[in-house]
């Protein structure tokens, strides 16, 4: 299998983040990185193309050629090939309430993060748009309160008590704000709290370069 990829880029980051975590836990993952660069615009190029039609990544190519595309169907494809340590909870309803808050972490966080620097600063160079950043800066704290409500009980982890699949998510999506400087509300402390310990991982060493 290889991985196509990008530093910083939310989406890639949150898969790159699954295989470190996977990796320190103790899984023998040995999934080639390549990367395309997406400011250059690598990620239009026909070769590209041909393994994501809407020239995006992540893309993992498997080892028969074909390709598949979506980080979280990339991260539930390969839970199920390397299913320890788990990253998606231990029992049907740990599995749902990962789920839950790795999709708030997602829609919530990472969706108005992405939007905000798109709409002001966009990276791959789309044009500004005042209006929908302004909407998305409303709506992120509503996201981020979710999450630091959830932190507040003093779990280490966004989901609960190990690292998971959330975990990747918020920190794939809070790099990319440091990134597009989208400042995050410092009344959030719970958050920010746990930003700052999730950091001091391995994996997330390995795995953030922000
Ligand atoms: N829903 C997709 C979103 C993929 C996506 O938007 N990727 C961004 C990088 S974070 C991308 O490749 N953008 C390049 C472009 O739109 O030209 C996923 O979860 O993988």
């Amino acid at each position: 299998m290889k991985l196509y990829t990008f530093q910083v880029a939310p989406n890639p980051t949150k898969v790159r983040l699954y295989l470190a975590e996977k990796v320190a836990g103790g899984a023998v993952i040995d999934i080639p990185q390549v990367s395309v660069n997406l400011p250059k615009g690598e990620q239009r190029k026909p070769e590209h193309l041909a393994r994501n039609p809407l020239g995006r990544l992540p893309v993992l190519e498997l080892n028969d050629g074909s390709c598949l595309t979506e980080s979280l169907t990339i991260i539930e494809y390969l839970e199920e090939c390397y299913p320890h340590p788990a990253m998606i909870g231990r029992s049907p309803l740990e599995r749902a309430r990962v789920r839950e808050v790795e999709r708030i972490a997602e829609l919530g966080v990472l969706l108005p993060i992405g939007r905000i620097i798109h709409a002001t600063n966009s990276p791959i160079g789309l044009p500004p748009n005042p209006e929908v950043a302004a909407h998305f800066r409303k709506i992120l704290p509503e996201g981020l309160r979710l999450l630091d409500t959830r932190l507040s009980d003093g779990r280490p982890f966004v989901a609960g008590d190990c690292p998971t699949i959330a975990d990747c998510t918020l920190a794939a999506a809070l790099q990319f704000a440091r990134f597009g400087k989208v400042e995050i509300d410092p009344t959030f402390t719970h958050l920010l709290h746990w930003d700052a310990r999730y950091r001091e991982r391995a994996a997330a060493k390995s795995a953030l370069t922000l």
